[in-house]
């Protein structure tokens, strides 16, 4: 029997079609204006070989080896849930009684599922606090830099993340839009929690009514064909020289705008001074671009109404700090922050969603419980915190302790897909005595687990699906039943409270169905609040959507304009009131990574201090998954390259190496080395290779540090470094590698195929 179900991913909202309990075919919600792409990719990725069928426990840690033991490499024992239950509940215990609840590391980063209420992380957090508390993580992969820094400069975060000036306003205001890291369409395919997918039109329309669109990147593909885009290459993680001299070009024609630097703006005096040599002579030494070109960009910022934007991208980099603190000096310079769709804002190129017009509406989670432990670490400090144990971490003007961490907790993320130098995880990873995961699938996170708890995926639930960049609300219909023993992350937990004598408090009594209800039952009394009368839960789960009405087009929000208008009125939310272009609180910091003002500083590896063999190395989003989700589906295998992940260079870097097209490579450098299928494109500028995230991690030989990944992740050859001591944000973007053929025979990629398991006498 043939039944279609609503539901929503990361990747777009789509009807589920099932046959006789199996997930036969998708296809895209009605409403959408462009149906999701990726969605296609769903039915085998649920139905995969690699989905986890029973729980499971590492041998080695059943047998003791446990502390200081290299994971990733052992045979896995399946075990009942009963067992597990107590395993993982007596070992919670023992960690909470001898160690103290910081010895628990439950930061837990990872996108989860779209459905709001099922979200591993948000349930896992919530259980772990109630439980007495963990160690917690700050800020998120993608902006990390961002998030410690704005607050500094401009007082808000809403300025990469929230409600900023839409695309609306843009096309309504704006001549021209420099976009620095282009406006790539794949990175519109997905949205946190599920939006419709607006990202493709937005930017049209915008084109369509005049503006000029600016692709400053490594990458002409980084902005679609049909924007008919300039391109002007740039050398990677090199912005903040281009954006300096072309700051110095203004002020050498005497046109920067005193009178906004002076009233909306402190520090000018202090940046001024800096910019004497950064002539556009001395950026094109470093970025590659002719100083004509240069000095050309900064007229037309002059000559008409411009809105400036980076990708996320610049800020994951050594540094990261100051592409962004340059872009704001650039807008503070031309006096156009606040002005209707111009001056600066971050990521209309990074996720779908971005730049949409956004309005006041309530969201939809899980209730948080508060987290009576406060130790913490940036996001991307894990391996730090378990090679440091007793150490401190500098962060934005504090020195964090680091607890000694004896038991790591994951649901909903992947840390051996998301983090930089696996290599280096993997040594510290041998640290805690006891890791559980809650997953899926036979993830690289659950094969270096201790314990791994299979979990249902969306399919095999009921949810509701939202972003609060988006204007449908998605009910998530349960498709079909649990693959194998699988269970709710929620269900899971819910026993392990009982454990521990708190089901009740975890739980509130409600079940899966209650919950749903309550959910929405809070969101619809908040709507109702705001003039919005949404529809009762039993009409919204018939229907299998609610749609909020359209903001008005062409209505447009520009984000500071009450700032630009009276700055003393709506003064921003930095010590000055202002724009900070120079901080005293940074400078007061004293890192010497960050200093006071934007600063052009030589990342550890560009290709100003390479070899000459060696290429800059971009680790971008995957245009055919998202992150390391979705990777056993058909499209991220059609993409592939003899079963590699494609690694794309230009022909003439490509000639000049004796490689050719379709070939499989190693990409290596001191950190590690992997295995790529090469593809080549002549849009990609000279000496830069793109190798996309989410691969799934594939050592030749699991647990040994070093080992060939032969499926082609990036991250073994990434550095681990923080951005600055400032924001401590990932550095993925700084990483120079060299490539070789490959001229052994093709070791199989069994990242898709369960582990070694061993079935051990009860
Ligand atoms: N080199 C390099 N590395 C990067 C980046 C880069 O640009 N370059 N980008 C970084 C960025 S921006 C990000 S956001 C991160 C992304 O890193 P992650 O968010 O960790 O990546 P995902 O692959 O989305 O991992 C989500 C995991 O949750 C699991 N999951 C899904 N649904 C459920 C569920 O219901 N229950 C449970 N228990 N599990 C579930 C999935 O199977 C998957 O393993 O990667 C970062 N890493
Ligand atoms: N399809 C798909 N879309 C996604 C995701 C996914 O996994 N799949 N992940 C989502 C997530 S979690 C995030 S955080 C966002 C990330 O969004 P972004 O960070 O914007 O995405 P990237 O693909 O890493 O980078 C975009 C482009 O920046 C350019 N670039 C890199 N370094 C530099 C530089 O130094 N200078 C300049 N000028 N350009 C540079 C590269 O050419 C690259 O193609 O994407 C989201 N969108
Ligand atoms: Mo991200």
């Amino acid at each position: 029997m043939t039944e279609i179900k609503p539901h929503a991913a990361h990747w777009g909202f789509f009807d589920a079609i099932t046959e006789n309990g199996r997930l036969v075919g998708v296809r895209p919600f009605a409403q959408d204006p462009v149906p999701a792409t990726l969605i296609e990719s769903v039915p085998a990725t649920v139905h995969s070989e690699a989905r986890i069928d029973r729980p499971h426990v590492r041998k080695g840690w059943l047998e003791g080896r446990r502390r200081g033991h290299l994971r990733g490499g052992d045979a896995f024992v399946p075990v009942s849930w009963d067992h597990a239950i107590r395993l993982v509940a007596e070992e919670t215990a023992r960690i909470r009684a001898e160690h103290g609840d910081a010895a628990i590391y439950g930061g837990s980063y990872g996108w989860s599922s779209a459905g709001r209420f099922h979200h591993a992380k948000s349930q896992l957090q919530r259980f772990l606090g109630l439980g007495g508390g963990y160690t917690f993580s700050v800020n998120a992969y993608s902006y990390a830099t961002a998030q410690a820094l704005m607050p500094h400069l401009l007082g808000t975060n809403e300025v990469f993340l929230g409600r900023m000036t839409d695309w609306a306003a843009i096309a309504k205001n704006a001549g021209l839009m420099l976009c620095f890291g282009g406006l790539a369409a794949k990175n519109g395919y997905v949205c946190s929690g599920g939006a419709a997918n607006t990202y493709g039109p937005n930017m049209r329309a915008a084109v369509d009514a005049g503006v000029r669109i600016v692709n400053v990147s490594p990458y002409r593909a980084d902005t679609e064909e049909a924007l008919a885009a300039e391109f002007v290459p740039i050398r990677p993680s090199t912005d903040t020289a281009l954006i300096l001299a072309m700051i110095r070009h203004i002020v050498s024609l005497g046109r920067e705008d005193r009178a906004f630097l002076a009233t909306h703006c402190v520090g000018w005096e202090k940046l001024e001074p800096t910019l004497a040599d950064k002539t556009p002579e001395w950026a094109q030494g470093i970025t590659g671009i002719p100083a004509a070109t240069i000095r050309d960009l900064a007229e037309r910022c002059l000559a008409q109404p411009t809105m400036l934007t980076a990708s996320w991208s610049l800020q994951r980099a050594d540094y990261g700090e100051q592409p962004y603190w340059a872009l704001i000096a650039l807008a503070a310079v031309l006096g156009t922050i606040g002005k209707p769709g111009q001056g600066v804002a971050f990521g209309y190129g990074s996720s779908g969603g971005i730049g949409n017009p956004r309005r006041e509406m309530p969201g939809i989670s899980l209730p948080a419980s508060r987290n009576p432990v406060g130790s913490f670490i940036p996001v991307g400090r894990i391996t730090e915190l378990l090679e440091r144990p007793g150490g401190t971490l500098d962060y934005n003007g504090r020195k964090l302790p680091l607890p000694d961490i004896r038991m790591i907790w994951w649901a909903g993320g992947n840390p051996f897909h998301h983090h930089q130098d696996l290599n280096r995880l993997l040594r510290a990873w041998a640290h805690p005595e006891t890791i559980v995961v809650q997953e899926p699938w036979w993830t690289a996170a659950a094969r270096h687990a201790d314990i791994v708890l299979p979990a249902t995926t969306t399919l095999e639930r009921n949810d509701i699906g939202h972003s609060s960049r988006d204007r449908f609300v998605r009910a998530m219909h349960q498709a079909i039943r649990p693959v194998g023993l699988a269970r709710n992350d929620h269900d899971i937990l819910a026993d392990l409270a009982d454990a521990a004598g708190f089901r009740d408090r975890f739980t509130e009594q409600r079940d899966e169905g209650a919950w749903l209800r309550h959910l929405y039952g809070r969101w619809q009394q908040a709507c109702a609040r705001m003039g919005f009368e949404a529809p009762n839960f039993d009409a919204f789960w018939d229907r299998g959507h609610v749609e909020m009405p359209p903001l008005g087009r062409g209505e447009g929000f520009t984000q500071f304009a009450d700032f630009q208008q009276d700055p003393q009125a709506h003064p921003l939310d930095t010590p000055s009131g202002k724009v900070e272009l120079h901080s005293e609180t940074i400078a007061g910091f004293g890192h010497a990574d960050c200093p006071g003002l934007p600063t052009w500083m030589e990342p550890r590896e560009y290709l100003g201090n390479a070899a000459p063999d060696e290429l800059h190395l971009l680790s971008y989003q995957p245009p055919t998954r998202l992150h390391s989700q979705l990777d056993p589906g058909p499209i991220a295998a059609r993409d592939k390259i003899q079963g590699r992940e494609p690694l794309v260079l230009h022909p003439a870097d490509a000639a000049a190496r004796g490689l050719k097209a379709g070939q499989v490579v190693r990409v290596f450098n001191t950190r590690g080395a992997c295995l790529a299928g090469l593809r080549l494109d002549d849009r990609l500028a000279r000496g830069v290779v793109l190798l996309a995230t989410g691969a799934w991690f594939d050592p030749l030989e699991p647990g040994v540090p070093g080992s060939l990944c032969v499926h082609g992740n990036p991250n073994v050859l990434t550095a681990d470094v923080g951005s600055s001591a400032l924001t401590q944000g990932p550095s993925a973007q700084s990483c120079l590698v060299r490539i070789e053929a490959w001229a052994g025979p093709l070791p199989p990629v069994r990242a898709h195929v369960p582990p070694a398991i061993e079935e051990m006498p009860a």
